[in-house]
Order: structure tokens, then sequence, then C-alpha cells
């Protein structure tokens, strides 16, 4: 399986890269859906919700809290690097993230759009302001974080229910029109509109290679699917590229 890998993207010219919470899972980031997915007993499905946040915005922003601290002393993993590698190999290329730890910018990843935002982002619920997350003064982590408008702030991320950022959207779905392969690396390919790249890739004629611990969703629509750890397969695959 991973031969056939190396063969599509050894005779490709442009790569399409979709990546989710596997990919950073050996950086010690739990993904949402594994065994480490829950936090107090609350699964990504009942936090990352307007609902959520409206109900009980201090249990959201604790939640958001204990995952920037665990990524703030997390660093990039082989994955990552080796995603960076392609970048450098192949004539065209765009990176899709799911994720919203940075992880991908910190390996070195330049062309990476952020489908569900970015945990170290705020944005105002009143003016709108989007701005680098910083921590509340005094009390601290008791106080919820404010913009300097009095308004609240809220993660600069895309929960479920809302649009996802159209710009960003419409730019990968060109790029992947004309990407001669796409690798689809630690996702569960269940939350869309990202779970619908495979199939897009497929009608587009556009080889396609999936990387996951398990098989997945989109494990039977896939060109290639290979069973094992990102930060294992993807520096081999680099390697052989040469
Ligand atoms: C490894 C590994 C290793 C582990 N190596 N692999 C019914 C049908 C169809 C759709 C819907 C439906 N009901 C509702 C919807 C829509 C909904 C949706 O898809 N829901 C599904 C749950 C069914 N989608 C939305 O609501 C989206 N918006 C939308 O549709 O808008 C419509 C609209 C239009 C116009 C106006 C208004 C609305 C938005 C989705 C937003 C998702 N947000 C989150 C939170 C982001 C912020 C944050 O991080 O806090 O995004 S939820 C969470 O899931 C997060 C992730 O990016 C996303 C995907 O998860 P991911 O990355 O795949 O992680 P896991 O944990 O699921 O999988 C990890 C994988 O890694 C596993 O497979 C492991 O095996 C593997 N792995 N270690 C390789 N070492
Ligand atoms: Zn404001």
């Amino acid at each position: 399986m991973i031969e056939k890998a190396i063969g599509i993207l050894k005779s490709a010219k442009s790569l399409f890269v979709l990546t989710g919470a596997g990919i950073s899972a050996e950086s010690g980031i739990p993904t949402f859906r594994g065994a480490d997915g829950l936090w107090k007993n609350y699964s990504a499905t009942d936090l990352a919700t307007p609902e959520a946040f409206k109900k009980d915005p201090a249990l959201v922003w604790e939640w958001y809290h204990w995952r920037q601290n665990i990524i703030s002393k997390a660093d990039p993993n082989p994955a990552h690097y080796a995603v960076v590698d392609l970048e450098k190999k192949l004539e065209r290329f765009l990176l899709l993230t799911q994720n919203v730890d940075n992880l991908h910018q910190r390996a070195g990843s330049k062309n990476v759009l952020e489908i569900h935002g970015n945990i170290f982002r705020t944005r105002c619920l009143i003016c709108g302001e989007i701005a680098d997350y910083q921590k509340p003064s005094e009390p601290a982590n008791s106080t919820l974080p404010k913009c300097t408008c009095g308004g609240s702030l809220r993660p600069d991320v895309v929960w479920f229910g809302e649009a996802i950022p159209q710009d960003i959207w419409q730019n990968s779905l060109d790029f992947l029109s004309r990407a001669d392969a796409a690798l689809i690396c630690g996702t569960s390919g269940i939350v869309w509109p990202a779970a619908a790249i495979p199939e897009i890739a497929k009608r587009g004629n556009t080889k396609t290679i999936e990387i996951n611990l398990e098989p997945t969703a989109v494990s039977s629509i896939v060109d290639v699917s290979i069973q094992g750890k990102a930060g294992e397969i993807l520096p081999k695959i680099v390697a052989a590229l040469g």
C-alpha cells in the first residue's frame, strides 16, 4: 500500500493535503473521538456548539483553556515535518487543516488554510474583532475574556451548526479541482464539509491516499488507505520520494 502511495506522489505535480486531529496525536494532543477525547465526561459535540457557549460560557472557556495549555506545551511531530517536506517537493501544494493547534505552521508549513479556525485567536461577539488570544487579567482564569469594547470574546473557531469560512472552502475546492493527488491524514472523516473532500477529489479524478491508525468513513472511497501512525508512515513516504 505504501508503494502505491509513493507511486502516486512521484508522478504528482500538485498535491492537496487534508489533516485532522490524528496528525497531532503523536504530539500528545487528544483527538476528539479517540479514547482520550472526553473532557470531564463532555464530548466535542457537547461543547463545540454556539448553544453550549450561550448556556455556559465559563464551562466552554474552561475546556478551551485546558486545550490551549496542552497545545502550548506540545511540539510538532515527524508527521508535521513530513508535510513541510511534501510542500517543498511538490510544484503546487495546499494544506487544509481541521486542526486549530498551529502545529503545521510551527513546523514550517506555508500554504495552510484553517477550516475550523484557530484556538489562539478570539472573536468579539459585539464588534466582531478577531485578535490573538490574551489571557484575562485578574483574577486569573476566573474572568471570562473580554474585548476592549466590553463585549464577550469567544474562541475564533468553527462550532457545529456554524458556517465554515467561505473563502477558505472555495479556495480549497479550486485547488482540489486541479490537484493530481489528495492526501487525507488523521481524520475520522465524519465532520462535514471536510468529510466531503475524498468524494469531491474522486469525482475530479484526483488520486486519493489516506493515512490513519484505523479504517474510517472514507477508507472505502480512497485509492489507497494506509493504516498506521502518521508520524511513522509520512516520513517513510517522504524519504522514498527522494
Ligand atoms: C491517527 C493517529 C495517528 C489517531 N496517526 N491517525 C448529519 C449529516 C451530515 C452533516 C451533519 C449532520 N448533522 C450535522 C451536520 C453538520 C456538522 C457535522 O458534520 N456533524 C457530524 C458530527 C455529523 N457540521 C457542521 O456543523 C459544520 N458546519 C456546517 O455544516 O455548516 C452548515 C451551515 C451553512 C451555512 C450557515 C450555517 C451553517 C461545522 C463543523 C465544525 C466542527 N468543529 C470542530 C471543533 C473545532 C473547534 C475546536 O477544535 O474546538 O472541529 S468539532 C471537531 O471535529 C473539530 C475537528 O476539526 C473535527 C474533525 O475531527 P477529526 O480531526 O477528524 O478528529 P477525530 O477525533 O474525529 O479523528 C481523529 C482520527 O485520527 C481518527 O480517525 C484516528 O483513528 C486517527 N488517528 N492517532 C494517524 N497517530
Ligand atoms: Zn469588541
